[in-house]
């Protein structure tokens, strides 16, 4: 029997695409690749995440008080949104994180919550989901904590490796958290491999 599955799309926001306060390099190349993820997600029936970043003005994740990070993805503001060629559907199970005007790090969206209040791994455990697929931004902050925190729930966890960008401080960075995340167990896809192992399960 094959895994129940979702699909959890990170931080697709203005801020983290080019013309943002905190690009990731051509962030904005995964939309499309994501939108067909969504519609392979929505025909099979399986679930949709997408988290975003939703920071508080004067964050302690924000330089001007010690934090590593410009301001970004400011509540409220446009830089905050989802990609506007994003094609999230009605059904997506929006996870807000970054909000507490005190944390300075907070990455995964497994330390962020639903409209209702519960965590991500709470709600992927009510809805049976046992095996999860993961892309967005940024590959070496938001997707790489979010899908380390995927593993140690036990998972089983696959980076989209097409539908993924990284902010890359450090030139390398993301090519580096992939080889950790996989060492740390994490299955590597693309759209062609997803694609035809649901048309197999259908
Ligand atoms: C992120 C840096 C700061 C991300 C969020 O979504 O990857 N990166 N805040
Ligand atoms: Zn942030």
């Amino acid at each position: 029997m094959a895994l129940k599955q979702a699909l959890l799309i990170v931080d697709v926001q203005h801020d983290f695409c080019p013309g943002g306060a905190l690009p990731a390099q051509d962030g904005d190349d995964v939309v499309p690749v994501l939108n067909e993820y969504i519609d392979d997600f929505k025909r099979a029936d399986h679930p949709i995440f997408a988290s975003r970043d939703w920071h508080p003005e004067g964050s302690a994740h924000f330089q001007d008080r010690g934090g590593p990070w410009p301001p970004h993805c400011i509540q409220g503001t446009s830089g905050a949104e989802f990609h506007r060629d994003l094609n999230l559907p009605d059904s997506a199970v929006i996870i807000t994180k970054g909000d507490d005007p005190e944390e300075d790090e907070g990455y995964s969206a497994f330390e962020g919550k639903t409209p209702d209040g519960k965590t991500l791994l709470d709600s992927l455990k009510d809805a049976g989901i046992e095996e999860i697929y993961i892309g967005g931004l940024a590959t070496d902050y938001c997707v790489r904590a979010s899908a380390m925190d995927a593993v140690k729930a036990g998972l089983r966890t696959h980076l989209l490796l097409d539908a993924i960008r990284g902010v890359d401080v450090n030139p390398g960075d993301s090519e580096r958290a992939i080889e950790e995340l996989k060492r740390d167990g994490v299955h590597v896809a693309t759209r062609a491999q997803v694609a035809a192992q649901h048309a197999e399960t259908n």
